[in-house]
């Protein structure tokens, strides 16, 4: 069998799954949400990680049922969770090309979250840049478009990989940028990293926009990124993806 007709299969029978990635406060230190990113539990090699099997997200035959049912599955643990009394914060989902072919992308999303009774201030989505420029501009402006003034926070992730990541922010309603981890990694040993990461804070700052530091491990990291008012942070040095169960635990121990 193919890998994708092995996923779909695995999509079928519900072993691809979300896991969660806490995001705190710089300012606060507090779990403001989590950003979801899909698992595939697999029978025999253990849980993998989309580093496996990342490219069907692209795939057109199957990249958008995966998309769609992780922010299914999204929805349904945030209104679990929200029914049990827990304040999960704002969940992120990463979007791919293959779902911007929906036609009514932002339609859809916002069906599947008041299907499952979930506040639209509780969602975000997170495009990269290659989603950007992938050839259907004018629809991810709309599709964008129509979420942000929804409510949806759009995050633009792995900010400065990509081209022309300044026209992005004009002619897309971004509400946040991600730091790219490759830029944090060597943040406290390598001068072009840190000037570079300054810079974005600074942008951030003058455009109004928060700015979320990706792939932090350590307390140098976290402290150079508070200095230069970073809003938000995420990495291992506040927790690592986890599976939809232990999120409650996560916020017990936050409050
Ligand atoms: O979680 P991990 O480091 O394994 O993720 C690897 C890559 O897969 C990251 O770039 C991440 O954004 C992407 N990814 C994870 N989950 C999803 C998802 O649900 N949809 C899309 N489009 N990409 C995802
Ligand atoms: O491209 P995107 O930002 O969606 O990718 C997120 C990926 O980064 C996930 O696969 C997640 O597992 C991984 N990740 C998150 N935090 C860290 C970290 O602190 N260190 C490393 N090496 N990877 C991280
Ligand atoms: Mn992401
Ligand atoms: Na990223």
């Amino acid at each position: 069998v193919t890998v994708a007709r092995e996923i779909r299969a695995a999509l079928d029978e519900g072993w691809i799954v979300p896991f969660y990635q806490p995001k705190v406060s710089l300012k606060t230190g507090a779990v403001v949400g989590f950003e979801a990113l899909a698992r595939w539990r697999h029978p025999t090699r253990g849980l993998l990680s989309p580093a496996a099997f990342a490219s069907v997200f692209d795939d057109a035959e199957i990249g958008a049922a995966l998309g769609f049912s992780i922010a299914e599955q999204v929805a349904r643990d945030i209104r679990n969770w929200v029914s049990r009394g827990f304040d999960p914060g704002r969940i992120f989902v990463n979007l791919s090309t293959a779902q911007f072919a929906e036609e009514d992308l932002a339609g859809r999303l916002l069906a599947i979250l008041s299907e499952a009774e979930v506040e639209v201030a509780r969602f975000g989505v997170e495009v990269t840049e290659t989603v950007l420029i992938g050839g259907q501009g004018e629809r991810v402006a709309q599709t964008l478009e129509r979420l942000h003034a929804a409510g949806v926070r759009v995050a633009l992730d792995d900010f400065g990989t990509g081209y022309a990541s300044l026209t992005h922010l004009k002619r897309f309603p971004v509400d946040e940028i991600k730091i790219d981890r490759s830029f944090v990694n060597d943040l406290t040993h390598d001068a072009n990293d840190a000037a570079i990461v300054t810079a974005v804070l600074q942008l951030g700052r003058s455009l109004g926009l928060d700015v979320t530091a990706e792939g932090i491990e350590t307390p140098e990291q976290a402290a150079f990124l508070q200095a230069g008012g970073c809003t938000f942070a995420q990495g291992y040095l506040y927790g690592k993806p986890v599976a939809g169960s232990r999120v409650p635990w996560i916020l017990a121990r936050a409050a």
